[in-house]
């Protein structure tokens, strides 16, 4: 599949996984509108090529993301914030979660602000030790925005929460891992081979029930037990008619690893 052109963000494809790096290191890959619109055509571009069965996101540098490119705020025709969140923000946070391929962030370094709301949005979180977290919205006199106010508190529960928005609380990528943020912390000079590990283990599953298992733990986050159980019935039925749980039987009882396709 065609790629599209980037300027800002670097968007490479290797063994079914897809690699979107936020790439303005001198400013901490803060967002700019033009960053902004790429990461959504990257986004979709990854949701269109059937090839793609896991993306990564990650920032190029010391830093994942420091939010919103504030230079670009005391432009005379920037948008009034809630247009930006609207229209920029918002859809990006929804395609992350409506994106049939689970993310993997592999969070490098800092993540502020919206970049923290990249981050949360994202399926799974790898950090490297040096990395962070902050809301950092308080300190320039915003609320935390694009998803931040409902993925928190269902990752870390409302009081720690409520630190990181109210009191300002900066978490470690230790501190992320010890209140669930992040399933791993590994060496800066690991992370990426980690993100890719688990990002090829997540590509070897039949791409159908990867997609409904994202549905299904994105929708748990909502409903109630024996909602979700009702909803885990329906799935599993659009699991077991594909040809890929078929195969995933026969390899069972061959002894070798399925070989999914997606049907
Ligand atoms: O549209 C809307 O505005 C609404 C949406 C809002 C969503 C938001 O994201 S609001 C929150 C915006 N983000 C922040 O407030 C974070 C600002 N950055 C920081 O607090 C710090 O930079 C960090 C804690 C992230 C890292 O600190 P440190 O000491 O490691 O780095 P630094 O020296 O502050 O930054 C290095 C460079 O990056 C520096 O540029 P310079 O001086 O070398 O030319 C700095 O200005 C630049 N930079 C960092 N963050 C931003 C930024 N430039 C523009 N926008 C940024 N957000």
């Amino acid at each position: 599949m065609a790629t599209p052109a980037f300027a800002d963000l670097r968007y490479e494809t290797a063994d079914r996984i897809a690699t979107i790096t936020l790439d303005r290191p001198d400013a901490l890959n803060a967002l700019t509108v033009p960053l902004k619109r790429e990461l959504l055509t990257a986004l979709r571009a990854a949701g269109r090529d059937r090839e793609i069965r896991a993306v990564i996101l990650t920032g190029s540098g010391r830093a994942f993301c420091a939010g919103q490119d504030l230079r670009e705020r005391l432009e005379p025709d920037a948008a009034p914030l809630e247009v930006e969140i609207r229209e920029r923000y918002n859809p990006i946070v929804i395609a992350m979660r409506d994106l049939p391929k689970p993310i993997v962030g592999a969070i490098n370094g800092v993540a502020a602000g919206a970049g923290a709301s990249l981050a949360l949005a994202c399926d799974l979180r790898v950090a490297a030790e040096g990395a962070s977290i902050a809301l950092a919205f308080g300190r320039v006199g915003l609320v935390p925005d694009s998803g931040a106010t409902w993925l928190l508190p269902r990752l870390v529960g409302p009081a720690i929460a409520a630190e990181m928005a109210l009191a300002g609380t900066t978490l470690s990528a230790a501190d992320a891992l010890r209140v669930g943020l992040g399933s791993r912390v590994v060496p800066a000079d690991e992370l990426m081979a980690a993100a890719r590990e688990l990002a090829a283990r997540i590509a070897a599953g039949s791409p159908t029930a990867v997609a409904l298992t994202k549905l299904a733990l994105q929708r748990a986050l909502e409903a109630g037990w024996r909602e979700t159980l009702e909803y885990e019935a329906d799935l599993q039925g659009i699991a077991g008619r594909t040809a890929d749980h078929a195969e995933g039987i026969v390899a069972f009882l061959d002894k070798r690893a399925p070989e999914f396709t997606g049907d």
